[in-house]
């Protein structure tokens, strides 16, 4: 059992979501914990839900500065959206799929990843791997992961390679922590090492990500909510919970509480897997209600032109979708989602595309990456996308992996690069909802509005169904919608 509903279990205290995902992004979760038990059990209760209105009255008593900080909750008369598409790649594609177009895209990849790891004091010093003579106390080195894997004896060998040679970095199982770092380094990722050079090997002190530093959280004084894999066209598609959802958002459905949440909505962000598409798996058209690509996007602009107009939308597409599947991923094409284009309030960005809303930077990627994730990283599951995010931030790449299940195409320039920290990380694909903040990064995974698929049956996905996080002026909430 997770250690925060453990520790509540174990008083006979239940704990709600909601409250649950605003404990875990404190800072001292453990602390605040303890001391809410305390309040809970002088107040004589035996057996008790906590809720986040008790959160409220607890940070209202103990520190009332940041629950004014929230502000109260108005609907404005008028929006100003101070709305910017920060970068969009649907018109910067370039790429004629030559082989000459894959090197330029490595060369890519390589000198901005390699440019922020120069940034580290660290390896202020780096030097050309082919200038590694040998005899120097400790080398440092820059280079991209062209393999990794573990020796007879259970020891790790990193390839790394930059633009003057290869070397292999050899990392000992006694080294423990640093072991369990290695453990992480996927290929194709770029990474800085210090060490000692012994014969053919580098013999690894420390490994370096290109890394973030911590951000300092943006004050909102309005609300976004967030959500992905709709899949509109499926049988397992849940209608019934997704209109509730449009009902809430126009204030027409839940408690007062829910309806005032809803009225200071200023953004809804959609990452992908609107429709459920064609052809996308073996044997999709038996699990389709609407077997034809135009006429689900018709259905999608039936569902989302409900939505209150004075929301803007901002909407990716994912890999059920019907742009061009290698990432990075232009915008749904106008020609398969006519009446979704005639919807004023939705701006149709690519996938990974990065926008300021207010002020507030929101990356927003579909996380197709997050399969190959999971299936290489021992540790990492689809359950806990958060950890994949947060490893992602660290690699500073959406998708580092190349050549395994996330096709990608190889532009000129690699736009899956992370070049800016954002304030908000926004994905979808796992169907899985998750939250963390990192570093003070919101990492978001918003679920989904699908039922189990037979094809997640089979890989054992439990997906969380119509649960919808809202980020209420700098407070994750979840609200549930079936
Ligand atoms: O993805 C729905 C779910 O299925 C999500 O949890 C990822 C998982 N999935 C999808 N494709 C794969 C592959 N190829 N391997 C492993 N897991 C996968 P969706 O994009 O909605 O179909
Ligand atoms: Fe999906
Ligand atoms: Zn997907």
């Amino acid at each position: 059992m997770n250690e925060i509903i453990g520790k509540f279990a174990r008083e006979g205290i239940l704990i709600e979501d909601n409250a649950y995902f605003r404990l875990r992004e404190m800072d001292d979760p453990a602390s605040v914990s303890s001391e809410l038990i305390v309040k809970i059990k002088s107040n004589g209760g035996k057996f008790t839900v906590l809720t986040s209105e008790m959160l409220d009255e607890f940070f209202e008593i103990d520190n009332p500065a940041e629950i004014k900080a929230r502000g109260p909750l108005m609907v404005p008369a008028e929006r100003d959206f101070d709305f910017e598409v920060i970068s969009d790649t649907s018109n910067r594609s370039y790429t004629s799929g030559e082989i000459g177009d894959m090197i330029a895209y490595f060369n890519s990849r390589y000198s901005s990843l390699k440019n922020l790891l120069s940034k580290r004091p660290e390896l202020k010093g780096h030097m050309p791997i082919a200038d590694l003579r040998g005899g120097e106390d400790v080398v440092s080195i820059i280079g991209m992961v062209n393999d990794v894997r573990s020796t007879k004896n259970n020891h790790r060998i990193i390839e790394l390679e930059d633009d003057t040679g290869e070397i292999s970095v050899v990392v000992h199982n006694e080294n423990h922590k640093l072991f369990e770092k290695s453990e992480k380094i996927v290929r194709d990722e770029v990474v800085g090492v210090h060490g000692t050079k012994k014969g053919r090997f580098v013999v690894a002190s420390e490994i370096f990500h290109p890394g973030v530093p911590r951000i300092q959280e943006k004050e909102m004084d309005f609300s976004v909510a967030f959500i992905s894999d709709v899949h509109i066209g499926s049988q397992t598609f849940l209608e019934d919970a997704f209109m509730k959802f449009v009902k809430w958002i126009n204030g027409d459905f839940g408690s007062e509480e829910q309806r005032s949440l809803a009225a200071d909505v200023k953004y809804l962000v959609v990452a992908g897997d609107i429709v459920d598409g064609i052809g996308i798996y073996p044997g999709q058209e038996k699990e389709l209600l609407i077997r034809d690509i135009h006429e689900q996007y018709e259905e999608a602009a039936r569902l989302f032109g409900d939505i209150r107009s004075d929301i803007k939308i901002v909407m990716i597409p994912g890999n059920h979708d019907s742009s061009r599947i290698a990432e990075p991923q232009p915008a749904i094409p106008e020609e398969y989602a006519k009446s979704l284009y005639s919807i004023r309030n939705i701006e149709f960005l690519s996938n990974p595309s990065l926008v300021s809303l207010d002020g507030v930077r929101t990356l927003i990627y579909h996380g197709r990456s997050f399969d190959d994730m999971a299936m290489s990283v021992n540790g990492l599951s689809h359950e806990r996308s958060d950890l994949i995010m947060e490893e992602l931030l660290e690699k500073r790449h959406l998708a580092p992996i190349y050549g395994e299940r996330t096709p990608l195409a190889s532009e000129i320039e690699d736009h899956l690069v992370i070049d800016e920290v954002p304030h908000i990380l926004h994905t979808g694909h796992v169907h899985i909802n998750a939250y963390k903040k990192y570093k003070g990064v919101h990492l978001i995974n918003s679920g989904t509005f699908q039922s189990q698929t037979e094809f997640q049956k089979i890989y054992n996905i439990v997906p969380t169904c119509g649960q919808v996080p809202v980020l209420n002026r700098g407070v994750m909430k979840l609200l549930e919608f079936s």
